[in-house]
């Protein structure tokens, strides 16, 4: 950071930006100035909360002549340290920019502000009696601006996509001072590189999003959900192949048995099935008669003849819907204490049970006295690793031991053609790693994409590069 401004630069943003809000008090820079990561602390010298896209322009323009480093903020809900100011930088909060600009029923798209809640545009979508699907467990306070820098997935991307999919159109506030319109809601346009998708996973590194318009679509169907016990793995992906044919699935999530434990005791559920089984899945699938009911029943029985499923229950009513999804989405949370070190892994999803197993074996020669809990998207071949802090064990201590196992963990994903990270991003925690995820001929174009487009190198330094 010795190139960066950081000592003197609140003075001169407020030289430049007379009119923006700038903030120093000491609890806002500690709420402000981390992610839900707890490896780093908060140690940013302001936050700014510009409340306008002309804002944002003047306060880049100070930052990019003074070399000020800025961390774009959204709702702080991130696992892999992309938000996190731990060096002196200016945190630019989009909080004061939750504006809905417009809503077309005929486009079928809503623009709204880079800090509007996920959940808001939800919510939104619903009262137009349409559906914005991204979604999972943190929806109710992170921003779009943020599901844009990360290209947020959830437990809907089976049938939906990621945030990618929903993105007709951006405002982008680069480095260089521009403002950049892309796409501008179109549905097609083939007028040569699409930047929007530059800007779409790039954790804050190229430009702020100040700006989004997000497509929506028709209202899901009425759903039901199964959580299902299994076996083993290859038995869950008989399973999902059969659910996938016979079904049309909306999510299909997976975690083992000691997630559950967790999750129960975490928010005082209870067993969910009679038998106790390694693995269990959540099956969300289109209900709207009784017919598709009884297709589901009888792929459950189909599946029970073949020793691929265990036990299971299946929701009977919405209450129900949203009490089985609670043993999936509540056990990021029901962990957090510990706390994790998180990995966010994918591979194509033929090549789950492999990896799993092959993880299986290297967890027992490297880690054997680690907890490790894994669940996730396996539908989308996404898996989280989660690995508990020993109470007893310092967190540097803890954080190292984890890097060891990272080590072993991306060579063995990267061998299999996986990702070391899906949904999370790399941000500051899997930076170290990057190479895991390309070739050094990829890395050296993403930094020459990097330096286009913010040539001061202002934007989120030591982030994912
Ligand atoms: C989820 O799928 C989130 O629940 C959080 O992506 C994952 O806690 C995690 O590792
Ligand atoms: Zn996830």
């Amino acid at each position: 950071m010795v190139n960066f401004k950081t000592s003197g630069a609140t003075d001169a943003l407020r030289r430049a930006c007379p009119e923006l809000r700038l903030v120093t008090e000491a609890g806002v820079l500690a709420s402000h100035g981390r992610d839900w990561t707890r490896f780093r602390e908060p140690a940013p010298c302001a936050v700014a909360f510009p409340k306008s896209v002309q804002q944002v322009c003047e306060l880049v323009a100070c930052a990019s002549a003074e070399r000020i480093p800025l961390v774009p903020s959204g709702g702080r809900t991130g696992l892999s340290g992309g938000a996190v100011a731990a060096h002196g930088e200016v945190v630019v909060s989009f909080d004061r920019m939750r504006r809905v600009l417009d809503f077309d029923p005929i486009d079928r798209t809503v623009t709204v502000e880079a800090g509007v809640v996920t959940a808001a545009v939800q919510e939104l979508a619903r009262t137009r009696n349409l559906y914005y699907p991204v979604s999972f467990a943190s929806e109710g306070s992170s921003q779009i601006g943020g599901n844009v820098a990360t290209n947020a997935g959830g437990i809907r991307v089976l049938r939906y996509g990621l945030t990618r999919e929903q993105v007709a159109g951006l405002k982008v506030v680069t480095g260089r001072g521009e403002v950049l319109e892309c796409n501008r809601g179109l549905v097609k346009n083939a007028s040569g590189y699409d930047l929007r998708h530059l800007f779409i996973g790039s954790e804050g590194t190229l430009g702020l999003v100040v700006e989004a318009t997000l497509r929506l679509t028709d209202p899901p169907l009425p759903s039901k959900v199964m959580l299902l016990g299994v076996g083993g793995m290859d038995a869950l992906m008989n399973v999902f192949d059969t659910l996938r044919a016979d079904l049309a699935l909306t999510a299909f999530e997976f975690f083992t048995d000691r997630a559950l434990h967790y999750v129960r005791a975490g928010l005082g559920l209870p067993k969910p099935l009679d038998t106790a089984c390694p693995l269990y899945v959540i099956a969300e699938f289109d209900c709207p008669t009784g017919a598709e009911e009884d297709r589901a029943m009888a792929s459950f029985e189909r599946c029970v003849q073949q020793n691929w499923l265990l036990d299971g229950v299946i929701s009977q009513n919405d209450r129900q819907v949203a009490e089985l999804w609670r043993y999936r989405e509540g056990i990021s949370e029901s962990i957090s204490h510990f706390p994790p070190y998180k990995n966010d892994l994918s591979v194509t999803i033929s090549r789950v049970p492999e990896f799993l197993q092959r993880m299986d074996e290297l967890v027992d020669e490297i880690c054997p006295d680690f907890e490790v809990v894994w669940y996730g998207h396996i539908g989308d071949g996404n898996l989280h690793m989660n690995i508990l802090k020993p109470g007893a064990m310092e967190l540097s201590e803890f954080e190292s031991r984890s890097h060891e196992i990272s080590e072993k963990t991306y060579a063995l994903t990267q061998s299999i053609g996986g990702s070391i990270s899906a949904e999370h991003g790399i941000g500051l925690l899997k930076r170290p790693w990057l190479n895991r995820a390309h070739s050094a001929a990829e890395i050296e174009m993403m930094q020459g994409i990097k330096n286009v487009f913010d040539p001061a190198g202002i934007f989120n330094p030591g982030k994912l590069l």
